[in-house]
């Protein structure tokens, strides 16, 4: 549908500085060597924050073409919140875009839909791409379907976005993740669809042909090309996938 697909890399607490470097670095080579370049792949990495100003000194000194976001921002600009992490400081870092939402922010930093809509806000307020993650637990999808809870998510993550602002979804079923059973491609359409659905009615026609809504959750190389064939998936968030060069670097140069 004339998006460009997105391949993000959701390092999640692994790799300190010097191994998130080599990866980096090793990734860059693996796809410059590889027989079908990614070309028409944008693919951004997420480092844990202690990582990002050595990844984008590499990015920057090598001309690697890889997006960098963080996996988190703070809903403040500045002050006395000890530990947090303003959207001000990533962008002047050189981050492109940010996680917000994540279902292990959810779960285990108790961040609601409030939480995630402030996230929101404080990203764009930056010039950050905030990829905004929804998606059901075992528990929702048992009780109310697959696509219920999720379309709440975003509907309040959205009310604080203009309709012109830049943003991507990701779709992750938090049975999902991490868990080696991906949903099936059909099932992720037809909650990527009516996602897409949620994003026309709350900013227009335009950014719901022109979003990327991505889906995650236990993707490899050996089932990226089962979503990328579907017409609302526009790439992957990829967490265990995305820390081994070969593995990634597989995903990155899916074939339809
Ligand atoms: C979902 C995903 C990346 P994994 O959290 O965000 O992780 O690919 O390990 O299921």
């Amino acid at each position: 549908a004339g998006r460009t697909p997105l391949i993000a890399g959701n390092w999640k607490m692994n790799l300190d500085h010097l191994q998130a470097v080599a990866l980096v670095q090793k990734l860059h080579w693996s796809l410059k060597d590889a027989e079908h370049a990614a070309d028409s792949v944008d693919v951004t990495v997420f480092p844990p924050f202690t990582d990002l100003r050595s990844v984008q000194t590499l990015v920057d000194a090598d001309e690697i073409p890889f997006g960098v976001g963080a996996q988190d921002l703070s809903v403040h600009d500045s002050g006395a919140y000890t530990g947090e992490i303003s959207g001000a400081f990533l962008a002047k870092l050189g981050c492109s875009s940010v996680i917000i939402g994540h279902s292990e922010r959810r779960e285990y930093h108790a961040e609601d839909d409030d939480v995630v809509a402030a996230k929101t806000r404080a990203a764009l307020t930056h010039g950050l791409v905030p990829v905004i993650c929804v998606g059901e637990t075992a528990e929702d999808l048992e009780k109310h379907g697959a696509s219920a809870v999720p379309i709440a998510q975003l509907e309040k993550a959205l009310e604080p976005v203009a309709s012109n602002a830049e943003i991507v979804v990701a779709y992750e079923p938090v049975w999902a993740i991490g868990s080696g059973q991906a949903a099936t491609p059909e099932q992720a359409q037809d909650v990527c669809a009516k996602l897409r659905d949620v994003i026309r009615e709350k900013m227009g026609d335009e950014a719901a042909a022109s979003t990327r809504i991505l889906y995650g959750g236990s993707v490899k190389s050996t089932n990226i090309a089962t979503f990328m064939r579907e017409p609302d998936i526009d790439g992957a968030l990829v967490g265990g996938g995305s820390l081994k060069v070969d593995e990634f670097s597989s995903i990155i140069r899916f074939q339809k």
